[in-house]
């Protein structure tokens, strides 16, 4: 078991305010998340008639922890009083646009309203599209049948995360863009066709998506989310005197979401009060992939600088401060390696630093043939070994005395292959065996990032794609084995790969 006396050592912490009393009990029914009987992402808000509306995609439940997003409809909610939230259902869906390729794909969206018209710009995983009713609460149909913003116009990127500003003189400006690319332009009166004067701006800090653009006192704000490397990162902001920049960025406004490597903001005045409304990963069952609606409030400064926004377990209108999220594990994705190697996972763990005794962590064997031991000098991407060769389930716990909650990974852990008729660390690989029986093909990946591989034994082609590595989620030490029988007195077997980074060896043993 590991225990860690000091905070900083956890890197991935977000919150350091000081905090009151150490225990909560969430028994405030206007605590955050604010949307609790669904997950609910990627938020943007309205004022409408007195009305404050929260439009937010809608996630499926299947996925907490795995890429892609599942997100297959986007809710209006509605409040008076910020703290009771009506559902008033999926009010749009991907079917809605008949262009959109990635029909389970319902990301970040936003509403406005301009000469009594309701415009709900969306985007799917490449375009963004923009639909119109004459009422909020819709019906919506495409207004364009086309993409406004498609990825086949190469000289955008980043074809996502629409947000839409209608400036007091009626002119409106349309903002786009992820992966670190971040575009503006005017919109024609209309609101479905892109104005002259496109822009592209490239000075924010670690900017990477999200942007959310509004006004205050004449001058314009630009927030955005930014990614430190494999977490994303906090949500910042940037201000101008002119809808289309030059933006001077400022500085964080929110700290790294709970849960959820994501963060996806809307800063909204209802009432005469500023509210920073954004998604983490809270809720029971909730994470990457799960993520949830909350609000706080947020403060300007007299000249016009926003304050950093705490966030709390009690929503924007609760009263008991800010307490403990609890730790997180991860255990990491599924894995193979070899005994002499053992393997790093992508396991971590997240905390917001409020611990009620140190904060330990230890990982044990679920099932497996053997032992493990453990390097456990981080919080994350922890190298584990192994005693014995086979299939594992092993269990990473963490707790701050509060909480304590664990996850499993399944590891499966190869000897080093006996019998060895055949290998190759040049590709593509081309290899012959010149006897019948069963054979194990095992290819030795060097990353899992962008697997395109094919291997090809006597023209039977098995492509392999394997699943859980996007963004780089992929053990250090992947072996893949497939036993295959070779009938032939001469066996051809192929590897084709996109890169030689990707896989470093194929060798073929004979198994019987
Ligand atoms: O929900 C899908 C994507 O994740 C959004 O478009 C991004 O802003 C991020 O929240």
């Amino acid at each position: 078991m590991r225990k860690f006396k000091v905070l900083a050592v956890l890197t991935l912490l977000v919150i350091t305010e000081s905090f009151g009393n150490k225990c909560f009990t969430q028994t405030n029914e206007n605590y955050n998340p604010v949307i609790k009987h669904m997950y609910t992402c990627d938020p943007s808000t309205i004022v409408d008639n007195g009305t404050f509306y929260l439009v937010t995609g809608v996630e499926k439940t299947d996925t907490p922890y795995n890429w892609p997003f599942r997100i297959n409809s986007w809710h209006i909610f509605s409040s008076t009083d910020m703290k009771t939230f009506k559902d008033h259902g999926p009010i749009l869906d991907a079917s809605a646009f008949k262009w959109m390729t990635n029909k389970s794909e319902c990301w970040a969206s936003q509403i406005v309203k301009k000469d009594g018209k309701y415009y709900w710009y969306v985007c799917d995983w490449g375009n963004i599209g923009v639909a119109v009713s004459d009422n909020i609460l819709g019906p919506y149909h495409d207004a364009i049948g086309k993409p406004l913003i498609s990825s086949k116009d190469t000289q955008f990127k980043g074809y996502i995360d629409p947000t839409v500003y209608i400036d007091e003189d009626g002119s409106s400006y349309i903002y786009w863009g992820g992966m670190g690319n971040l575009f503006g332009c005017k919109l024609k009166d209309n609101m479905i066709e892109l104005d002259e004067g496109r822009i592209q701006v490239t000075n924010l800090k670690n900017y990477e998506e999200a942007p959310w653009l509004f006004k205050k006192d004449g001058l314009y704000y630009l927030a955005y989310s930014t990614s430190n490397g494999y977490r994303k990162g906090p949500i910042r902001y940037a201000t101008s005197a002119s809808p289309l920049g030059p933006w001077q960025d400022r500085d964080d406004i929110l700290g790294v979401a709970y849960n959820s490597f994501t963060n996806h903001e809307a800063i909204v005045e209802y009432k005469d009060k500023w509210y920073m409304v954004y998604h983490n990963g809270a809720l029971p069952g909730g994470g990457d992939y799960n993520r949830s609606v909350c609000i706080d409030r947020l403060f300007f400064n007299e000249d016009g600088t926003i304050q950093f926004v705490e966030q709390t377990t009690c929503g924007p209108e609760g009263k008991n401060a800010y307490n403990n999220w609890g730790p997180h594990a991860y255990a990491g994705v599924d894995a193979t390696c070899l005994i002499t190697t053992g393997v790093t996972l992508n396991s971590r763990i997240v905390d917001d630093g409020r611990m009620i005794e140190d904060m330990w962590w230890k990982w044990e064997v679920v099932e497996g043939p053997g032992e493990i031991k453990v390097d456990m000098n981080s919080v994350k991407n922890h190298k584990i070994n192994f005693t014995k060769a086979g299939n594992y389930k092993i269990k990473l716990t963490v707790s701050d005395g509060y909480a304590t909650n664990s996850d499993d990974v399944n590891v499966k852990v190869y000897d080093i292959p006996q019998n060895v008729v055949a290998e190759s660390d040049s590709f593509p690989a081309e290899m012959s065996v010149k006897k019948k029986g069963v054979y194990a093909i095992h290819l030795y990946y060097n990353t899992g990032y962008n697997l395109k591989t094919e291997l090809i034994v006597n023209n039977k082609s098995y492509p392999i794609m394997l699943e859980k590595t996007q963004f780089g989620y992929d053990p250090s030490c992947a072996i893949y084995t497939y036993n295959v029988e070779l009938k032939k007195d001469i066996n051809t077997i192929r590897l084709k790969t996109e890169s030689k980074d990707i896989i470093s060896k194929i060798q073929i043993s004979k198994l019987d």
